[in-house]
C-alpha cells in the first residue's frame, strides 16, 4: 500500500517496508513527507499485521533532514518559529517511533544528516551502508541538534563525542558509528537491505508482545533506579508470560521444533 508519494510503504511477511522517497532532494522532509512517515508509524502502532518496520532511503541518500529550500530566509519578512515546527512535524514522529512496541529496524542506504541522522539513531536496530556517513548539520545553520538528537548522542555516546559531532558538524562514517556503538552494524554497500529486510523479518515473526516489552524496558532503563527497574521488569514478564507466544516457545523447545509465533 502507498500513502504518499514522498514515503512509499508495503505490507510483507509482517514487515511494514518505509521508504523516504524524495531521492532527488537525499529525502530532505517536507511537509508531505513528515505527515506521510507518521501515518506510516501510527499505522505500525494500530495494525496487528504489522510486527516490525523496516525503514529506509530511496536513492543514495537516506535522509537529508528538513528541507531547507522550504524555509528560504530570502522569501519571508518574519522569523520561523522552528520551535513550532518541532512540536508539529518531528516531536510527535519521533514520540510514536519509541512508543511502538515492536521493532524498527533502520537501513542507512547512504548520507543521513541533520534530522536526518537522529530520526535514524531513534531506530532500534540501525545497520549502515559502509559508504553511509551521518552528520550532525545543524551547528553549520544556527541551530540545535533535533529530532531527538542531542538527547540519543549524549545519552550513547557520552558528553566528549556527542559534543564533538554536534559542534563540529562533521562527517562520521558508518564503520566508525559501529565502533561507537552509535549504530548496530556498518554493512556492505550490496548487501545492506537484503541483511536489514532478513534482521525485520525475523523480528516479524518473533513474539512482539515480549519483543516490545523487551524494548520497552531497556528505553526505561538509564532514567530509574534498579529497584524500580526489577518491579518493572517483574510486570512486564508477567505480562509476557501470559502469551500464547510463550506457551508456544517452551512447547516448541521440548518439542525439539523451531516455534510458531502468532505476535499475541
Ligand atoms: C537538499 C538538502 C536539504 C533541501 C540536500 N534541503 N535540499 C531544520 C530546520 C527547521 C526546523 C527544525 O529542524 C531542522 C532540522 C534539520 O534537519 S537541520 C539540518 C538540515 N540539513 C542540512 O543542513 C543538510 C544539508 N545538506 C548537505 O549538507 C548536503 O546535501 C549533504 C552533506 C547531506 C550531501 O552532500 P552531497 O552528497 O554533496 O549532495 P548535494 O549537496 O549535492 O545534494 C544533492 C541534492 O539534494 C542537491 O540538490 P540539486 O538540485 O543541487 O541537485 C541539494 O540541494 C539537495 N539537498 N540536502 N536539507
Amino acid at each position: 500500500m502507498t500513502q504518499s508519494q514522498t514515503v512509499v510503504s508495503t505490507l510483507e511477511n509482517g514487515v511494514l517496508n518505509v521508504t523516504l522517497n524524495r531521492p532527488d532532494k537525499l529525502n530532505a522532509f517536507n511537509e508531505d513527507m513528515h505527515l506521510a512517515l507518521r501515518a506510516a508509524f501510527e499505522q505500525a502502532t494500530k495494525d496487528d499485521a504489522v510486527r516490525a518496520v523496516l525503514l529506509t532511503g530511496a536513492g543514495r541518500g537516506f535522509c537529508a533532514g528538513q528541507d531547507l529550500g522550504d524555509r528560504d530566509p530570502r522569501k519571508s519578512d518574519t522569523k520561523p518559529d522552528l520551535g513550532h515546527t518541532l512540536d508539529t512535524y518531528y516531536n510527535p514522529t519521533l514520540r510514536l517511533m519509541r512508543s511502538l512496541e515492536k521493532p524498527i529496524v533502520c537501513a542507512v542506504n547512504g548520507v543521513a544528516a541533520g534530522a536526518g541522522a537522529n530520526i535514524a539513531f531513534a531506530c532500534d536496530i540501525v545497520l549502515a551502508a559502509r559508504s553511509a556517513k551521518f552528520i550532525q548539520a545543524f551547528s553549520k545553520i544556527g541551530l540545535i541538534p533535533d529530532a531527538g538528537g542531542s538527547w540519543s548522542l549524549a545519552r550513547i555516546l557520552g558528553e566528549p563525542r556527542a559534543k564533538a559531532l554536534a559542534l563540529l558538524a562533521e562527517p562520521l562514517m558508518a564503520e566508525q558509528a559501529e565502533s561507537w556503538g552509535l549504530i548496530w552494524k556498518a554493512v556492505d554497500d550490496a548487501s545492506l537491505q537484503d541483511e536489514a529486510r532478513a534482521i525485520a523479518t525475523r523480528l516479524a515473526g518473533g513474539p512482539t508482545i515480549g519483543l516490545g516489552l523487551t524494548k520497552r524496558l531497556i528505553q526505561a532503563a538509564p532514567t530509574q533506579d534498579l529497584d524500580t527497574h526489577l518491579d518493572m521488569e517483574r510486570d512486564c514478564q508477567q505480562t509476557a508470560g501470559f502469551t500464547d507466544d510463550y506457551a508456544e516457545g517452551v512447547t516448541a523447545f521440548l518439542e525439539k521444533r523451531p516455534a510458531v509465533f502468532k505476535g499475541r
